[in-house]
Order: C-alpha cells, then sequence, then structure tokens
C-alpha cells in the first residue's frame, strides 16, 4: 500500500500539499513500482498536528482520488470523519482506512452503507495528545481487546467479515518498547483470522533504532516491513514503495512464499 498525503505537513516529509500533478505523478509512479492500494490521506495525523476540517480534507483528496480512479488499483481513503469517507466513497475509494476503527458517531453506519473494505486500527487517545505518556499493562492484549470489540461492532452493523482488515497502529499512542512489542508480537493479530495491516514506514521507533533523521530511514521501513510480512502481516503501508516490493520480491523467493505478480 502507497501513502498519498495531500497534506503540507506530514511527518514523513513527503506530503504532496494542495499540488494535484504532483500527487497523480506520485501515484502513476508507485503503481508501477508496484503497489497494490494507494492510500490517500487530506489530514496528518502525526502526534501533535494541528487538526482540519471536513471540508477542507474534501477538498484536498477528492479531486485527486477522481485522478486516479483510472489508475484501477484499489483506492483507500485515510481519514477517521463520515463526511470524508462519504465523500471519498463517492468519488471511487473503496477502503476505507480509519485511525479511529470507525469510533466517530455515524462512521460505522457509512461504513455499513457501503461495500467497501474497512481497516480498523488502534489509538489510544488521539494525535493531539497520544504520545504524552502511553501506558499499558499488556500492549499486545489491549490492543488486540480493542479490534476484536470494534470488529464486533462492525459485524453488528452488517459489515461482512470479508470487509475488514486490523491494524495494531504503530505509532499511535505507543512508545518505541510497545511499538516493539507488537512488531515481536503479530503473530497474535494474525490469529484472529482477519489481514494485518502494517504501518511503520519510516516512524520514529525507527529512527529510534537507527539515530537516523526521517528522510534517512528507507532502508529501516524495508526491514520493519519485512519483519511485518515474515509475521504474517498481509498489507504494508509504506512511503517507499519500490525499495519495499523489490526486497519483498527477494524475501518472498527465499522464503518461499508468494507475492501476487511476482514470478517465482
Ligand atoms: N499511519 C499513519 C497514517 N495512517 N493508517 C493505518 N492504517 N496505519 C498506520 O500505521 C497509519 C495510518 C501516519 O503516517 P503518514 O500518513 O505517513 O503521516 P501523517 O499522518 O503525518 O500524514
Amino acid at each position: 500500500m502507497g501513502i498519498i498525503n495531500a497534506t503540507p505537513d506530514s511527518f514523513s516529509g513527503d506530503g504532496v500539499a494542495f499540488d494535484l500533478v504532483r500527487a497523480v505523478e506520485q501515484a502513476h509512479a508507485f503503481v508501477a513500482d508496484g503497489a497494490d492500494i494507494l492510500d490517500i490521506g487530506g489530514e496528518s495525523t502525526r502526534p501533535g498536528a494541528v487538526p482540519v476540517g471536513a471540508e477542507e480534507e474534501i477538498r484536498r483528496v477528492v479531486p485527486l482520488i477522481e485522478a486516479l480512479r483510472e489508475l484501477k488499483v484499489p483506492l483507500s481513503i485515510d481519514t477517521f470523519k463520515p463526511e470524508v469517507m462519504r465523500a471519498a466513497l463517492a468519488a471511487g475509494a473503496t477502503l476505507i482506512n480509519d485511525i479511529n476503527a470507525l469510533r466517530a458517531p455515524g462512521a460505522v453506519e457509512v461504513a455499513a452503507a457501503s461495500d467497501a473494505g474497512i481497516c480498523l486500527m488502534h489509538m489510544q487517545g488521539t494525535p493531539q495528545t497520544m504520545q504524552d505518556d502511553p501506558a499499558y499493562e499488556n500492549v499486545v492484549a489491549e490492543v488486540k481487546a480493542f479490534l476484536v470489540e470494534r470488529i464486533e461492532a462492525c459485524r453488528a452493523a452488517g459489515i461482512g467479515r470479508e470487509r475488514i482488515v486490523i491494524d495494531p497502529g504503530f505509532g499511535f499512542g505507543k512508545t518505541s518498547e510497545h511499538n516493539l512489542e507488537l512488531l515481536r508480537g503479530l503473530d497474535r493479530f494474525v490469529a484472529t483470522g482477519y489481514p494485518v495491516l502494517v504501518g511503520l514506514s519510516r516512524k520514529s521507533v525507527l529512527g529510534r533504532l537507527t539515530g537516523r533523521k526521517v528522510t534517512e530511514r528507507v532502508a529501516a521501513s524495508v526491514a520493519a516491513a519485512i519483519a511485518a510480512v515474515a509475521r504474517g502481516a498481509s498489507i504494508v503501508r509504506v512511503h517507499d514503495v519500490a525499495a519495499t516490493r523489490d526486497a519483498l520480491a527477494v524475501w518472498c523467493v527465499a522464503a518461499k512464499s508468494t507475492l501476487p505478480g511476482v514470478a517465482q
């Protein structure tokens, strides 16, 4: 899953702001490099980010989704706002990627009324406060229990199990140690039977491990993606599509696993 941030302030430093032409070029390059899904976001959720209103978010993402429909890869909308979900689905998105796991009033209803895929992500707190003092007694068990509860809420609203993906939410209300425990415990999420999405690309835990700044974390991000897939992740959400795809192509052959579209 290639990340397209139609934002001026994303933590990764690769947001394409309001430049539609640049965003479309980035999307085409990601698909040429082997992305199977494009995740489009119009609001940064990095720690301490300034919130954006729904109208502004729609203005950022809808023209981009409309421009990318011709690409024929699934388009994911990265939002927690029901109004943005609705507008993005109408424009052609087929996956709702919600860092808030459809907890906003009306979000489950919008998802249930569509036939879109849903990614339910765990977050402790809000982007404004989540890194203040994240605390868990058992991070893997608590994050998993939260996701199971959100799966049940979706199922009760009539959302089929085949539409649901889960994500432990790396970096969202977690210390570096919490993130590493979640990565080591990924098999517990895989054991739910739901596909697992992992988003570790360029995140600060990788900066802590390597001492590198955000734009210098490509190798660390690729290693994290491979570690996640090796532990059973089905989708990796990445900024560096070509590097990740190449590494996975080699790793998959060596591990005798398969990757769609890659010759064995
Ligand atoms: N991480 C970010 C945003 N959305 N969605 C899922 N499902 N999982 C993640 O780990 C995840 C996500 C943060 O990364 P990015 O979009 O690059 O940064 P920003 O929020 O600053 O735009």
